[in-house]
């Protein structure tokens, strides 16, 4: 069971632990010193947010020369088409494994044929695609519908029945977007809580907070932000300051966010302005690694590796909680 930090003994999330652990190993190296394994990895993309820049230095630390690893790293740049040629473009290069952050879930099916006529064994990380089974060795990720759950039953127990929300939306049909979305949507139906508006801004700070100014003069009695990641939320809180209203605390409208970067869990222990953030932790290197020397050795793993994460209301956030967390 992960550690919980906020008030309700009632809210224990228990995340369902990987069979990789929770926590990366420390190190990860291949046996075989003399043999590397050539890795290919396609990014979604390497900028769209914090999250995704811890994902790709896990990575590049993960699969190093030192630890017996050829990578090879491609940059999809949130275009899932190029994404697709990137993919068979390392089938091509015949690497020993495929690496992949989906952009979206659908459209896979072809490309992952491909591979598995190639006989490259495909790990899907992070984000899921929607084929069958058969067509990857194994998926590391977290239960995005569980930390959207994890959001709103803390916000039924800080709001009660009086959110009148914004929803800034990931990009749309990547795993992450699809989970939380759903778990909010069923959140506020139960709850009889309005949404005013949902809407992408593809994880991007400069895009909420131009999604939240407009919001803002449409909708003047908002109380709740429902942002899919950190650096959307911050768009939002940019926003409403300029509006001249108050962003999180007890009196201003409320924030949730995701990812919980170590910036965003500081502005919330500074200043209050994110209440409740959901950790999804990017660092899956080792995690990817551990598996895939697991497969060198022929071993079977879960087809299914659910990364756990914490949850941090900012009430109960701490310097000593911030500084120990590895992103
Ligand atoms: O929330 C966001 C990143 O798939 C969990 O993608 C990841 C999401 C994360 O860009 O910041």
């Amino acid at each position: 069971m992960r550690k919980i930090f906020f008030l309700s003994v009632m809210f224990v999330a228990i995340f369902l632990l990987s069979a990789c652990g929770d926590e990366p190993p420390s190190n990860v190296t291949n046996g075989d010193a003399g043999q590397l394994i050539r890795v290919g990895f396609s990014q979604a993309d390497f900028t769209e947010s914090d999250w995704r820049i811890a994902n790709t230095e896990s990575m590049r630390q993960a699969f190093s020369r030192e630890n017996g690893f050829d990578l090879i790293i491609v940059d999809a740049q949130n275009d899932p088409n190029k994404q697709l040629a990137d993919v068979a473009n390392l089938i091509e290069q015949d690497v020993d494994y495929i690496v992949i952050a989906t952009v979206q879930e659908i459209g896979w099916e072809g490309v992952l044929q491909q591979a598995r006529d190639a006989g490259i064994p495909v790990i899907l990380v992070d984000r899921t695609a929607a084929v069958s089974d058969d067509l990857f060795a194994t998926w590391v990720g977290a239960d995005f519908r569980e930390e959207g759950e994890i959001a709103v039953r803390w916000l039924q127990e800080f709001k009660g029945y009086d959110v009148r929300a914004v929803h800034l939306q990931g990009v749309m049909g990547s795993t992450a977007q699809a989970g939380r979305t759903a778990a909010f949507v069923d959140g506020a139906a139960s709850n009889g809580w309005a949404i005013y508006a949902s809407m992408t801004a593809n994880w991007d700070t400069e895009q909420a907070r131009q999604v939240m100014q407009n919001w803002l003069t449409m909708f003047p009695d908002i109380n709740v932000v429902f942002a899919e990641n950190d650096n959307m939320a911050d768009g939002a809180i940019q926003a409403i300051e300029a509006a001249g209203l108050t962003a999180g605390g007890y009196d201003g409208i409320t924030i949730i966010s995701f990812d919980a970067n170590r910036r965003y869990l500081q502005l919330a222990l500074d200043t209050g302005k994110i209440n409740f953030n959901v950790e999804s932790n990017p660092l899956h290197g080792p995690r990817v690694a551990e598996i895939i020397l697991a497969l060198e050795r022929g071993e079977a793993v879960s087809r299914i590796n659910y990364v756990g994460g914490e949850a941090f209301d900012w009430r109960y956030l701490t310097q000593e909680i911030i500084d120990a967390r590895m992103y």
